[in-house]
């Protein structure tokens, strides 16, 4: 009997702990912010790996779609106006855009632990700026954070 409520109370404690562990990040989706207009806020954030991150709809007509994560899965594609909530457990780069702010460089970048994938985010982010008609100069800014 004791040996039964012991083992009740430490995996009680690990549960706690592991709740206690993992942070959640908010990114509010915005029309001004400090970066100018149609931004994510903040767009450059490092995380742990089994944080989540809430992306808040605090002004209307934008979305959160990742374009890049380091593996298959591991993404996201929230509706206009969405409030999503990812919990990201896969170590690297992940970028993501608001589709229809994408030519006006609303974009953001999240790195999850090691930047594992770093090449291939810097790779597509210049496929991405292709399509980036001003502000091109955000997603690389939000890239060299990444350590
Ligand atoms: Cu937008």
């Amino acid at each position: 009997m004791l040996s039964f409520s012991l083992r009740g109370a430490i995996l009680a404690l690990a549960m706690a702990s592991t709740s206690a562990l993992a942070a959640d990040h908010e990114v509010k989706m915005l029309n001004q912010g400090k970066d100018g207009m149609m931004t994510f806020e903040p767009a450059f954030l490092a995380v742990a790996p089994g944080d989540s991150v809430t992306f808040l709809p605090t002004d209307a007509a934008h979305n959160t779609h990742s374009v890049l994560s380091p593996t298959e899965g591991a993404s996201w594609n929230g509706s206009m106006g969405e409030k999503v909530t990812v919990t990201l457990n896969q170590e690297g780069v992940y970028l993501y855009q608001c589709d229809p702010h994408l030519p006006l460089g609303m974009v953001g970048v999240i790195q999850v632990g090691k930047a594992t994938n770093l090449e291939d985010a810097n790779k597509h982010a210049e496929g991405m700026n292709t399509s980036i008609a001003m502000n091109k100069e955000r997603l690389k800014q939000y890239l060299d954070q990444v350590q």
